[in-house]
């Protein structure tokens, strides 16, 4: 896909309705602050030198339970959470429980979550009386959530430009009919964002290919899709091969491109314990943060008391954005000059019998200089040296990545380079050793394994329609990027979303607004008031539903429903909360009543799925592989791991052999100096696009969070000072430009020509084109502007 398009900086008036606040971006708007809470307190950054979770951490989430009403049942729920058998998963990330003997492996993150979705207020259909789309519009997001549960279906009225109530069955009437109404399945999409039980996952990708069309796109577009696509081509599997044992039983971490103390803190606890045993960590990351250095375990409550940290580092390598290849090429060439003296370096019997094409990589490093590695880590040949001396010293190395691995252009062929690295020492298949990503939403890695992919392999689909009785479309489907590009071109008209919020977690927001905008209709699946409400089709709906904290009852009784984590195992996780309100639906049930209306002359029974999940388990079992005997198993106290064949050295790729990639060096280095590099990531203080305050705790910022963070030396060339206000302007692979007014500029430890700020108010930054061409992910973390002092 390709497109031309033009300067973006277009008149004031000219930004989509519904979008509201969006700070700084137009010229001639009014400065209207940010998302998250408009603050007049003035703003600051103070070095934070203090261990990551901890006492702030506590703090922090008693803020969080306190503007949620929710001190006491708070605290109780929290005791249920990842509690094995009687308790619900944590909907926050995806990282593992700790069921050894730990009961409590809870973190100040998956705390906030809950008590968010726990909040008393609620959204009813007076609340859609009184206040007109337009008007909510204006409010910042923040504000939308911050309104609490949404407790009733709600279909847009035009004329009254309010949201009214409609009952249940109406809505899924109104869905069924949009739906037939098209002239092929393939002008409608269903996103996924990734919370969806794999229950509700399997009925949902069941109506879909029934109704048939494979447009599946879903929020692992644009985080670990380059991690599925190299892994498959790399190993025959699309996941990561290391459980918690591994963790626990390795020499060396490389921890990759993660912001662990925010975004997977209960990793901190096995970074700890890691270095606690005289693991090697290395962090490799152009940020140093918090948790590379010392940590308190989340949760050693003693250890808060006592203030006692933990250090979680061997070395931190400060990388340029989008050097890894770089630097894991150095490492490669570094254990190759090893071998001359060390035959042990590299593990040649695993070489000769489990892999393909490792001495074609062998002359593809040696050909490559130190010089021009060093010149494209941004790291010093010592270092890279130094990173391989702790690999080589170590019989089991993990590597583990996030998104500073994958939100770039050549995040395939690194993460492949990733494996080609862990096979040079028969880091595969072994206990303590192997790849493992940080997966990102609660159920993102089960909502694949249970059919969510938009370019479906051709057994799956067999025996989905062999065991459903159905005939799947063959054609590959949309992605995210796919689906925006075709709402523009009038080929996409129905968007159903289950789950996420679409129009500020995706690319180019305004250009996204404008997709949605040309639905005919929009349906979102909702527990919480968003943008994309807002931002709504010609018709359009908000069909509310349970959390997994809430009781799921059904006609057989209360229902549990599946999850997988970021490391294959599979619980089932039960709500024992009063639901919001009466009138919410399951999202299993909300799927299967809009299935039983769209598709009237269906066989498959979505009548008793909805009654019994266990009748969905049972089919489930017979599709998928590694779910026989589903029901059973998953009720096992700890559940139980999807067989992962490359832990056991059985390699499923065309050859049956790990595949040595061979990937060209990427030149990463702008050629224009002027040029920064710019990254989007998460603040302490959000989840994803929902943002619990304008604070970064470990970043030291308060109050604010239209900033970019720059090296010193680049913003004194440029008479850029602490805290001044500068222009970004993006400038896209198409050429076109995206322009962010009047944001702050803060002085951090990053390389120089690099840049860091916030998703997802610097998305409109993004141009949608821009998206890697080896995963077709957005370059998230891979913008190049230009900043200058506001004009
Ligand atoms: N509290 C909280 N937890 C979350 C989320 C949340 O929003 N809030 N989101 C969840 C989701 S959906 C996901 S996918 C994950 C995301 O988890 P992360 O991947 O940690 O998310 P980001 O905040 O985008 O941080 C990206 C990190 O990569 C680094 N980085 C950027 N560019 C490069 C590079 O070129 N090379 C290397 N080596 N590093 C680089 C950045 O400095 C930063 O530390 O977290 C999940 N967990
Ligand atoms: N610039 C930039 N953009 C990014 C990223 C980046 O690093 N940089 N990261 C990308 C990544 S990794 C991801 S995963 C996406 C996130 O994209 P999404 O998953 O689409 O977004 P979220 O912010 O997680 O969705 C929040 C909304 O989910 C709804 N919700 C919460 N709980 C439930 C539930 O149990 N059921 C249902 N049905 N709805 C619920 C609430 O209404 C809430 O408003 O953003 C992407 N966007
Ligand atoms: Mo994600």
């Amino acid at each position: 896909m390709s497109a031309q398009r033009s300067n973006r900086d277009e008149a004031p008036g000219a930004l989509p309705a519904g979008l509201g606040p969006v700070a700084g971006l137009l010229p001639a708007m009014p400065r209207q602050g940010g998302y998250g809470p408009v603050s007049t307190r003035d703003w600051s950054q103070l070095d934070y030198h203090h261990p990551a979770a901890g006492w702030g951490a506590a703090m922090s989430v008693g803020k969080v339970l306190l503007t949620q009403g929710e001190v006491v049942s708070g605290s109780l729920a929290m005791i249920k959470m990842n509690h094995p058998v009687k308790g619900f998963d944590c909907p926050g990330c995806a990282w593992p429980d700790d069921n050894k003997g730990l009961m409590l492996d809870i973190c100040e993150n998956g705390i906030k979550h809950v008590t968010w979705e726990m909040t008393r207020k609620r959204v009813d259909p007076q609340f859609f009386a009184k206040h007109s789309v337009t008007e909510l519009a204006t409010w910042t997001d923040f504000e939308l959530e911050n309104q609490g549960r949404l407790t009733y279906p709600m279909v847009y009225n035009a004329d009254t430009d309010h949201y009214e109530p409609i009952s249940w069955d109406a809505a899924f009437e109104l869905v069924a009919e949009e739906l037939r109404a098209l002239a092929s399945p393939n002008q409608a999409a269903f996103y996924t964002s990734g919370r969806l039980s794999n229950e509700a996952t399997f009925v949902y990708q069941l109506m879909v290919r029934e109704f048939g069309t494979n447009n599946l796109p879903d929020c692992s577009n644009m985080c670990h899709e380059a991690s599925g696509r190299a892994l498959q081509a790399s190993l025959g599997t699309g996941k990561g091969t290391c459980d918690l044992d591994d963790w626990e039983e390795c020499d060396a971490l490389f921890i990759m491109g993660v912001n662990a103390a925010s975004n997977a803190p209960r990793m901190l606890t096995a970074l700890s314990e890691a270095t606690k045993r005289g693991a090697a960590v290395v962090h490799i990351n152009p940020l140093v943060e918090a948790g590379a250095t010392r940590t308190i375990v989340p949760h050693d409550i003693v250890d808060m008391a006592l203030f006692k940290t933990s250090s979680t580092s061997t070395l931190n390598l400060q990388v340029r954005p989008g050097g890894d290849l770089a630097l894991l090429r150095g490492m490669a060439k570094a254990l190759y000059e090893a071998a001359e003296s060390d035959p042990g370096a590299i593990d040649q019997d695993f070489l000769d019998a489990y892999t393909s094409g490792s001495a074609e990589y062998r002359e593809l490093v040696a050909a490559t200089s130190w010089a021009e590695l060093s010149r494209q880590a941004g790291l010093g040949e010592a270092e890279i040296r130094q990173a391989a001396e702790v690999y080589r010293q170590s019989d089991k190395s993990i590597f583990s990545w996030c998104l500073g691995i994958t939100q770039h252009e050549h995040g395939v062929d690194t993460v492949r380079e990733i494996v080609n690295l862990l096979a040079l020492r028969g880091n595969l298949g072994r206990l303590g050793a192997g790849p493992s990503p940080v997966r990102g939403h609660s159920n993102v890695q089960g909502n694949r394994t249970c059919g969510i992919d938009h370019r479906p392999a051709g057994e799956f689909l067999d025996r989905l329609d062999a065991v459903c009785g159905i005939t799947s479309p063959r054609e590959p489907g949309l992605d995210t990027v796919g689906i925006i590009k075709a709402m523009h071109d009038d080929e996409l008209k129905v968007f159903v979303g289950l789950g996420g919020n679409f129009v500020l977690a995706a690319p180019d927001t305004i250009y996204t607004a404008r997709g949605m905008q040309k639905c005919e209709l929009t349906v979102q699946v909702s527990t919480k008031l968003n943008r994309s409400h807002l931002v709504h089709g010609k018709k359009a709906l908000i069909l509310p539903c349970l959390g997994r904290t809430e009781e799921d009852l059904q006609a057989s009784g209360p229902q549990g429903v599946s999850c997988e984590d970021a490391m294959s195992m599979v619980q089932l996780s039960v709500g024992r909360r009063k639901p919001a309100s009466p009138h919410l639906l399951s999202e299993t049930a909300i799927i299967n009543g809009m299935a039983r209306a769209l598709l009237p002359q269906s066989a498959t029974p979505w009548e008793s799925y909805t009654e019994d999940y266990d009748a969905i388990r049972e089919v489930m079992a017979r599709v998928l592989p590694g779910f026989e005997d589903y029901n059973s198993r998953v009720r096992e106290p700890l559940g139980f791991r999807i067989a992962q064949p490359p832990r056991e050295r059985e390699f499923q790729t065309p050859s049956g052999l790990v595949e040595f990639s061979q990937a060209p060096l990427p030149d990463v280095i702008p050629a224009d100096a002027e040029v920064l590099v710019l990254q989007t990531m998460r603040s302490h203080d959000q989840w994803n696009t929902t943002i619990y305050s304008d604070n970064d705790r470990y970043r030291g910022v308060k109050n604010l969070r239209e900033l970019i963070f720059l090296n010193k030396a680049d913003m004194s060339e440029r008479g850029i000072g602490q805290g001044d206000f500068v222009d970004i302007t993006a400038t896209a692979k198409d050429g076109s430009l995206r322009s962010l007014r009047k944001y702050r500029a803060l002085e951090y430890n990053l390389p120089r020509g690099s840049a860091a700020g916030y998703m997802p108010e610097m998305n409109v930054l993004i141009g949608w084109s821009d998206y890697s061409t080896q995963s077709d992910q957005p370059l998230m973390k891979n913008l190049k502007v230009r900043v200058v002092p506001a004009q």
